[in-house]
């Protein structure tokens, strides 16, 4: 059976074509079942069969075989970052015969998504560490790769991170920098007799409004500037629990 002849093959003349290229748009990650909208055909709606014919390898999509409405099947599959377009090839059959078939293309949108802080960090330090000394580095990642090198103007900031610790430090004693490296704020030095560590959460903060939090522990290991008397050789101290046997 011939396939996307539209129609106007063997005719006296022009006729419109009985189903044209249409386009269609989604932003990622859409619902299971969104609807997408409803492809158009000049056929009898009650004796036509809509099927996809090729591009839906993976089965994000799915077509109404009765109505022609596009449909979301597997919306975790629609990913800006993966593809920004999607071209379908959408058949209707008319009277269980005439085949009529066209390009469907799905523009893909981008949204926001969260940015990762990366894993808990436990960092062991030695009390006399000055204050620019990298004590601890948060490797925060944003799945939003494309914002800066896209054509979308609008989604520039997806990927701008921002670091802060946000709980922890009611004192000021560390900062951050913007690339997630955290020392003793300046001036500031670590004294094992007033706390033997800090419990920091880090926020990093995405330029879309979406945030992830991360603990991070300094641990202030005891400095050999306080082991006098000499005699006295340096504890191992718990980073957890209450340091008993
Ligand atoms: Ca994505
Ligand atoms: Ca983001
Ligand atoms: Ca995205
Ligand atoms: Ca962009």
């Amino acid at each position: 059976m011939p396939r996307g002849d539209n129609g106007n093959r063997g005719g006296k003349g022009p006729k419109p074509p009985k189903i044209t290229d249409q386009t269609f748009a989604t932003a990622e990650n859409p619902a299971d079942d969104a609807y997408l909208g409803t492809v158009l055909a000049d056929v009898k709606p009650s004796r036509s069969a809509w099927t996809i014919l090729s591009g839906n390898d993976d089965g994000a999509y799915a077509i109404n075989p009765l109505t022609g409405e596009l449909l979301v099947a597997k919306g975790s599959l629609i990913d800006y970052e993966t593809e920004q377009t999607r071209t379908l090839v959408v058949e209707v059959v008319e009277n269980g015969k005439k085949a009529y078939s066209a390009t469907v293309t799905i523009d893909i949108s981008d949204l926001n998504e969260e940015p990762s802080a990366g894993d808990p960090i436990l960092a062991a330090v030695a009390e006399t560490v000055n204050d620019d000394t990298i004590l601890a580095t948060v490797s925060a990642t944003d799945p939003d790769t494309l914002a800066d090198t896209d054509t979308d103007a609008t989604n520039d900031t997806f990927n701008d991170l921002a670091y802060a610790i946000t709980r922890g430090d009611p004192d000021g004693l560390f900062e951050i920098d913007a690339s997630g490296n955290i020392s003793l704020a300046t001036g500031k030095s670590l004294d094992y007799e007033t706390a033997q560590q800090h419990a920091l959460e880090v926020t990093v903060a995405d330029g879309g409004g979406l945030a992830k939090g991360q603990r991070i522990l300094i641990a202030g290991l005891k400095g050999p500037r306080h082991d006098s008397p000499r005699t006295r050789s340096p504890r191992r101290m718990r980073l957890n629990g209450s340091g008993s046997k």
